[in-house]
């Protein structure tokens, strides 16, 4: 029986279990990344752990999320980081380098190797072939420190594209299809793996946008094989020696199929506030914005910016729209700088933005109240833009350029003819923005830079045979990171600060939640399903577990999410029945027994609403690793225990 490419490749890097679908495996991880935003927890952590130098074959740490230096936190938290990496065996990516998946593609990825990224769009490296997974910045910390990465092995769905995609129909297109179809939970435990004959349509970043966006569908990873065209990209980055042909095999077995025919595919958009909340440019009709954003790991490419400054060119951004552009990295900034692009760009009236995140996390160009904006980015969830109320569309380049000049949402294919978009077969290398570590004999004469927003971070205690607690909030579906623990320009410099940061957890559901669980002392939260999708952040973790939140109860989770709850030594349960989610209510008393000895031989425990007076069965769907580092409380502790 042949092997699918995801399987050729974790088989590789197998160190642990069976390549059995559902049960828990564990491999070897060849290269990490960080980025600042969760980068400083990761970095404190992997002081922690007393490793001197990183075991990786390569480790590198971005600035790109915390930018906007409005007080000395971030700018603390980049020279932090930058010292951590010289001493321990980390290039460091300096702020103004640009996003770290659009680097990371750039400069870093091979095809055929393992990567985990505390950031949950890792998957980003995919697209050459990479299995690229977004993780907790525990989870980086102890990869970085040689140690094992966990998944449940996961199922894998083949996408098999044909045909090549119509003018001005993108690849941010493929991915929304797919979106509409699997939803944002139709990913979970799964691997998304693109076949076909339309592959070779697509270049390296349009394969990039679409692996990107994957963690849209809660996917584990999503992946594109490595042909020709990704040698002419490596070869285009002077990495032809990082080449490797990979696919397939030609018998592989898949455990579901979704077929994709680029040709029949129109423009989408992705409405409010849900990345599967798809509709066709003609569904939704010319409506008026007032923003467009064009930049985000998604869609910053230098060949996404060609196209956005071909369709800007001798036009003029719409009176009652403002647009705004970054450029994934400084080598896309400098090209389009060199070939006139840029000047095309700011002579049509956008607002250049450095190469960083910016507004996809709500660093800055927040829409007017109400507004309608129009974002090349991946998530459009409530608030996130940091305008509560905010209307954001995810599109296509093309559609956010067409339509900053009409000022309405605009079709791209009424741009007429679309010219041939190639890539540069040179593109311009200059790694000055990278700092290498210094040689390990040196790295004693180096001296980790703490500022003093840095606070230490929450460890729990081991767990308890018995929790007595209160439910201190209940949530719905769909519960993203973004809810439990916000971003955006205000919130964000906190996150080397659990203390302080902690006062916004849940602050989009329940302002009062971080003063109700702090006075409770113990609590325990109640939730829907695809509860913690989004974000790698585990911060969503840490607050909860230092603000006393014991254990999690939902009809189901986000893969990301749950790993950094048992990492943090909170226990994720599940109702058994779903229906149970409506026998609990907001301050109801909750008793869980025996817990030791359930997480030590049961998948279940039951929970007692003793205020209800209703038992309501809880599952325990974790593995054995997972049951002992609940017990010696989360992955730290475990890890101590273990050496
Ligand atoms: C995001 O897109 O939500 C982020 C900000 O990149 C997060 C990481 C973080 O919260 O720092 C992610 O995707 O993991
Ligand atoms: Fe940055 Fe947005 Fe990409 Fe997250 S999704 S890494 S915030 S650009």
């Amino acid at each position: 029986m042949g092997l699918t490419l995801t399987e050729k490749i974790l088989k590789e890097h197998l160190v642990e279990g069976e390549m059995i679908r559902g049960e828990e495996i564990g491999i070897r991880i060849d290269q990490t990344l960080t980025q600042d935003a969760t980068g400083t927890m990761a970095y404190l952590e992997f002081e922690a752990m007393g490793v001197p130098r990183v075991k990786t074959e390569r480790s590198v740490a971005y600035i790109d999320h915390n930018t906007l230096q409005s007080g000395f936190e971030n700018a603390d938290d980049h020279r932090f980081i930058g010292s951590v990496c010289k001493k321990h065996g980390i290039y460091f990516s300096r702020p103004g380098n640009g996003i770290c998946h659009q680097v990371h593609l750039e400069r870093f990825g091979i095809p055929g190797k393992t990567l985990i990224g505390s950031d949950s769009h890792t998957p980003t490296g995919g697209g050459i072939g990479m299995i690229a997974i977004g993780a907790g910045g525990m989870d980086v910390a102890v990869a970085m420190g040689g140690g094992t990465y966990y998944i449940t092995c996961p199922k894998i769905v083949k996408v098999e594209l044909t045909g090549k995609l119509s003018p001005w129909v993108a690849a941010k297109d493929v991915i929304l299809e797919v979106l509409k179809r699997l939803t944002v939970k139709g990913g979970v435990g799964k691997v998304i793996e693109y076949c076909g004959e339309g592959v070779k349509t697509l270049s390296v970043p349009e394969r990039a946008t679409i692996t990107n966006m994957g963690a849209e569908l809660g996917a584990t990873t999503s992946i594109f094989p490595s042909d020709e065209t990704t040698r002419q990209f490596l070869k285009a980055q002077g990495r032809e020696g990082d080449y490797t042909e990979l696919s397939a095999d030609a018998d592989a077995v898949y455990d579901e199929v979704v077929e994709i025919n680029l040709s029949e595919l129109v423009p989408l958009a992705a409405c409010p506030h849900s990345p599967d909340n798809v509709k066709s440019v003609d569904e939704i009709g010319p409506m008026k914005i007032d923003q467009v954003c064009i930049g985000s790991c998604t869609n910053s490419s230098l060949l996404d910016m060609l196209k956005v400054a071909y369709i800007l060119k001798g036009k003029t951004v719409h009176p009652d729209v403002s647009l705004s552009i970054a450029p994934g990295s400084k080598q896309v900034l400098n090209m389009l700088a060199e070939n006139g692009a840029l000047a095309t760009m700011i002579d049509a009236g956008a607002r250049i933005l450095e190469s960083a995140c910016g507004p996809c996390i709500g660093m800055g160009q927040s829409p007017n109240s109400g507004g309608i904006s129009l974002r090349t980015f991946n998530r459009n969830f409530e608030g996130r833009s940091g305008t509560k109320d905010g209307q954001i569309y995810l599109v296509s380049p093309e559609m956010a350029a067409a339509s900053a000049i009409t000022g309405v949402l605009t079709d791209p294919r009424t741009l007429g003819d679309m010219p041939e978009f190639k890539l540069p077969e040179v593109f311009t290398i200059n790694d000055n923005m990278i700092v290498p570590p210094v040689p390990e004999e040196e790295m004693d004469s180096v001296e980790v830079l703490r500022g003093p927003n840095i606070k230490p971070f929450p460890v729990s205690d081991a767990m308890p045979d018995e929790i007595d607690a209160k439910c201190s909030l209940k949530v719905g579906d769909n519960i993203t990171t973004d809810h439990i623990m916000p971003a955006g320009a205000k919130i964000l410099p906190l996150r080397s600060n659990i203390p302080k940061i902690s006062q916004y957890c849940f602050a989009v559901c329940d302002e009062e939640f971080p003063k109700r669980a702090l006075e409770l002392g113990k609590s325990i939260v109640v939730g829907g399903s695809n509860y913690g999708q989004g974000s790698s952040r585990e911060h969503a973790a840490l607050a909860p577990l230092y603000l006393g939140v014991k254990a999690v109860l939902v009809k189901s989770f986000a893969r990301i999410h749950m790993a950094n709850l048992i990492n943090a030594g909170i226990i994720p349960m599940t109702f058994a029945d779903e229906g149970d989610y409506d026998k609990i209510d907001m301050l109801d008393e909750l008793k869980i027994e025996n817990l030791i000895e359930s997480l030590k031989s049961s998948d279940s425990v039951i929970v007692k609403n003793v205020t209800k007076g209703v038992d309501i069965k809880a599952k325990l769907d974790l593995s054995e690793r997972q049951r002992a580092m609940l017990i010696a409380g989360g992955l730290l502790n475990y890890t101590r225990e273990k050496a």
